[in-house]
């Protein structure tokens, strides 16, 4: 816990006039009703055994689906700009499922605050497989009958969320839905998305949308030492995290090397990044901690909650001298300052407007000053990147609520408000009261 005297006392800097001030969450982390909706990756994945650490299932969650008012009150009582929340594919292909997101935005609307749905945070359909080429086409189909119908109210979109992180989670480790541990092999996942990406986009525009995005999870990556074995570790590390999901939706290129991993011919793999590459109307960065690598150590090691197989060709070390997050994640204000401009170094022009889509931390306690500390130190390394030029256009705190943490279940609290699991009461947190006053004042 932060002491009094950690608590942020300095003005914050002034934010430019139209800046998006909002927060996030995802559907199947909180909507719950999953008797009124088709199953998921998710569902299967959670009900085998030992996969989510408190046994819990996601099948109640926050109830928002029932909530969804009370919660909406919360947003406009919190005085956002912005709500981002995720469509459930699963939801959409069952019979009234996309009568509630009409409701939820017209909702949202009402309350003066701008809807910003993204099309996929993670709950494929039962029976689909990023493996297969094949869903990247049944997702564009999906994306168009949601445009088609909410279209007229929503006009930000993300495509996709951390396809990084579902790949390597969930197809690569096995400690995510669908649970597979093929390591390597995992690459067609990827592709599959980004190809799913580059599709959605050009059903958007098709739509009429105007205003399109996708959230990629990126970081820092930090050489444990300047050994040779080290840095070549942490550009692996890199180029797996951030360039391989980055250079193909801003450059239309797969970093050298990768395109040859995925699936398809070399003339296939080039039509399908001429899709994928579709230029953005902004880019979206979910940003948590850097991450410090150095070379394989030849053993498992234990990182953010998952276990790294020895095979791999890099170590994950532990950034000594920092807080850290109950989810053990260190808190690193100023790799975001560095991963912004470093970001706008590596891709110059290429890079359109940035929006962070997520920033946040887990924290126990109603009175949590430490999510105050965190964010407040985000916050500012945030302007300090605009300060050095980096155009970013808004700033979306990780979550609106305390949620369904995937594979850690409840134990994980990431939430402005704190919903107690037995009565789902939610209680805003003394971090809800300090976002609203950041809000009101960053107006
Ligand atoms: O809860 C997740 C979210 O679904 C994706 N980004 C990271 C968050 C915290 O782990």
């Amino acid at each position: 816990m932060a002491t009094d005297d950690a608590m942020p006392a300095r003005p914050m800097p002034r934010f430019p006039d139209g800046f998006l001030w909002g927060v996030s969450t995802s559907a199947h982390q909180i909507e719950g009703a999953a008797g009124l909706r088709g199953p998921s990756v998710w569902d299967a994945f959670t009900a085998g055994p030992g996969r989510v650490k408190d046994g819990s299932t996601a099948d109640v969650a926050c109830d928002h689906y029932h909530r969804y008012r009370e919660d909406v009150a919360l947003l406009a009582d919190l005085g956002v700009d912005a709500y981002r929340f995720s469509v459930s594919w699963p939801r959409v292909d069952s019979p009234g499922g996309l009568d509630f997101y009409d409701r939820l935005v017209d909702e949202v609307c009402a309350a003066g605050v701008r809807p910003v749905p993204t099309l996929f945070h993670w709950d494929l359909p039962a029976g689909l497989d990023w493996l297969e080429r094949d869903t990247a086409a049944r997702f564009a189909e999906y994306v168009s009958v949601v445009a088609g119908r909410l279209g007229d109210r929503v006009g930000k979109w993300i495509t996709l969320n951390e396809p990084a992180e579902h790949t390597l989670l969930g197809h690569a480790l096995g400690v995510h839905a669908p649970g597979r541990k093929l390591l390597f092999d995992a690459l067609p996942a990827a592709h599959h998305q980004l190809l799913a990406h580059g599709l959605a986009v050009r059903a958007l525009r098709a739509a009429g949308a105007t205003d399109v995005g996708i959230a990629n999870s990126h970081g820092p990556t930090w050489p444990a030492s300047g050994d040779p074995a080290d840095r070549e570790a942490a550009e692996f590390y890199d180029l797996l995290l951030n360039r391989m999901f980055a250079d193909p939706v801003l450059t239309g290129r797969y970093p050298e090397g990768v395109g040859e991993l995925m699936p398809g011919s070399p003339g296939e793999v080039a039509a399908d990044l001429e899709i994928i590459g579709e230029p953005l109307d902004w880019y979206g960065v979910n940003y948590y901690a850097p991450t410090r690598v150095g070379a394989p150590q030849g053993a498992e090691i234990e990182f953010g909650g998952v276990t790294l197989p020895a095979e791999l060709p890099f170590s994950v070390r532990e950034i000594e001298g920092r807080p850290l997050t109950d989810f053990g994640w260190p808190v690193v204000p100023e790799g975001l300052t560095e991963l912004l401009t470093g970001f706008r170094d590596r891709y110059g022009d290429r890079l359109p407007p940035v929006v962070i889509t997520e920033n946040g931390c887990s924290y126990e306690g109603l009175d949590d000053r430490d999510r105050i500390a965190y964010l407040d130190g985000h916050v500012r390394a945030l302007h300090r990147a605009m300060e050095a030029g980096v155009d970013v256009r808004g700033y979306f705190v990780w979550s609106l609520l305390d949620n369904f943490e995937w594979a850690e279940g409840y134990a994980r609290r990431f939430g402005l408000v704190h919903v107690d699991f037995t009565t789902l009461e939610r209680t805003p947190k003394a971090s809800y009261g300090w976002f609203r006053d950041l809000v009101r004042h960053g107006r």
